[in-house]
């Protein structure tokens, strides 16, 4: 567990902001791009970060959480690795009147109070974009016949894994029930380890798809390996979607193994940092901070490529 600390003097006379930030871990290149993003963000805003790495655990979060309460840290803020489990320690800040701020990833809880905000992406949508997207992905590549769809989730219990499933779920009872099948959905935990051992059992159980939806690029990109593995060609013989358009996405949409990504903005820190300040001063904020983002086929990638920030 990496426990750091930085930002510090007091600037102009107010109180130094001190943040205690818990991240899910270091899974994927959006969650790099997301860690880079808050710490440069507190840093630029004059905040005393503390920050730690949960490698994915809970249980680790859970006592960074508990950790900030006991140095009565101005605000918390945390992006949790599953949507349950959460009220107990939540129950301590709220005691402690520590404010939380959920960032990327949503709780469920039967207390609102709980806490303030989330600043994050709608997931659900981004399923449901990563559907649309594909019928553009089918009708590019003149696919006739039953579409045979491979689903790599991200991690079981994860806001982004449940959501995205349902949002793309949603698109294709609704237009697709006829032609459109999820064979095989396994998590991949949004690895691209994860990926490409999901990916190759896959194909061992259902040589027959010819879709993958894969709730994030690094897994894509393990799941390719194992398609050439497998001597099959990723973007052609098993069309590819998936969710974030981080650079190493977007080279392999470049080359042709993805062919199309649904974008989900890991630069949060900014935004992030903007609504803490305004919940130490006790301003109102939204329940619910959505970030803007944008949708990328095959043909757009090069032309992209350069300007991406993550
Ligand atoms: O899509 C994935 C990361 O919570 C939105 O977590 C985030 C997801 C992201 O591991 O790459």
């Amino acid at each position: 567990e990496d426990d750091s600390s930085t930002g510090s003097s007091s600037t102009g006379g107010t109180k130094t902001i001190t943040l205690g930030f818990s991240q899910v871990g270091s899974e994927s290149g959006w969650r790099s791009a997301n860690t880079t993003s808050v710490k440069d963000a507190a840093k630029e805003a004059g905040y005393n970060l503390k920050f730690s790495d949960a490698q994915q655990k809970q249980e680790n979060q859970i006592s960074a959480i508990r950790n900030y309460i006991a140095q009565k840290v101005d605000v918390i803020a945390f992006s949790p690795v599953v949507v349950t489990g959460w009220d107990a320690v939540l129950k301590e800040a709220k005691a402690a009147k520590i404010p939380v701020v959920l960032t990327d990833r949503s709780v469920e809880t039967s207390d609102d109070s709980l806490y303030v905000t989330l600043v994050g992406s709608d997931f659900t949508d981004e399923g449901r974009r990563a559907a649309k997207i594909l019928e553009k992905v089918l009708t590019k590549a003149g696919h006739k016949g039953a579409v045979k769809i491979a689903q790599l989730e991200g991690t079981t219990g994860a806001a982004p894994a449940i959501e995205r499933a349902k949002g793309f779920k949603e698109i294709m009872d609704a237009e697709h029930k006829a032609d459109w099948k999820i064979v095989v959905s396994q998590t991949g935990d949004f690895t691209r380890a994860g990926g490409k051992q999901v990916m190759a059992a896959f194909l061992q159980s259902n040589p027959d798809v010819n879709v993958l939806f894969a709730h994030n690029d690094d897994m894509a990109i393990g799941a390719i390996q194992a398609i050439e593995a497998a001597g099959k060609k990723p973007g052609t013989d098993i069309l590819i979607v998936s969710i974030d358009g981080v650079k190493d996405g977007f080279v392999a949409m470049s080359e042709g193994k993805i062919n199309a990504i649904v974008e989900c903005n890991p630069l949060l820190g900014p935004q992030l940092m903007d609504v803490v300040k305004k919940v130490k001063d006790g301003e109102t904020v939204e329940r619910w901070i959505k970030t803007e983002e944008s949708d990328f086929m095959q043909d757009q990638a090069k032309a992209a490529l350069p300007s991406r920030k993550y």
